[in-house]
């Protein structure tokens, strides 16, 4: 009896710690990976968009060179640029720049990740792994948490 009551306790413990508990953080030298999501895509979509914000905190230069996930043939890290009054996107040639002490943030209508060859859609709720390669730091896997189709924020863990 005492047993089984303390078990429920601390049951409810872990159930009650707060979201921040699993923030959805990564690091890797002296950079800091936050926030990893994306958009739900619809069944037949070619491609998705990924987010996610990089914090230097280095007293060096560094680059976001490459990006892969299994979810999709090929990842590019792209950029928003007006062509006349017409919003185009475009590859970042040459790796995608973390100045010391910046912090660059891809997210809707700037800087994203393109997910090219989607290998199917990108389901509300579910996680979908990532790997980044940098050019100095290295490579770290982290997960984009899928958030509704139009959202404009990081989905709420
Ligand atoms: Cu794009």
């Amino acid at each position: 009896m005492m047993m089984s009551l303390r078990l429920a306790l601390a049951c409810a413990l872990v159930t009650l710690l707060p979201v921040g508990a699993f923030a959805h953080d990564y690091k890797l030298g002296a950079l800091e990976i936050s926030q990893p999501w994306a958009r739900a895509t619809a069944p037949a979509a070619p491609a998705g968009g990924g987010y996610l914000t990089i914090t230097n905190k280095g007293t060096t230069s560094d680059r976001l060179m490459s990006v892969r996930s299994p979810a999709a043939d090929k990842v590019e890290v792209h950029e928003m640029k007006m062509d006349g009054n017409i919003m185009r996107m475009r590859a970042v040639e040459h790796g995608l720049e973390i100045a010391p002490g910046a912090t660059v943030k891809l997210a809707p209508g700037g800087f994203h990740l393109m997910m090219m060859g989607l290998k199917g859609p990108l389901k509300q709720g579910t996680r979908v792994p990532l790997t980044l390669t940098f050019e100095k730091a290295g490579s770290i896997d982290v997960e984009l948490a899928v958030g509704g189709m139009g959202a404009t924020q990081p989905p709420q863990d």
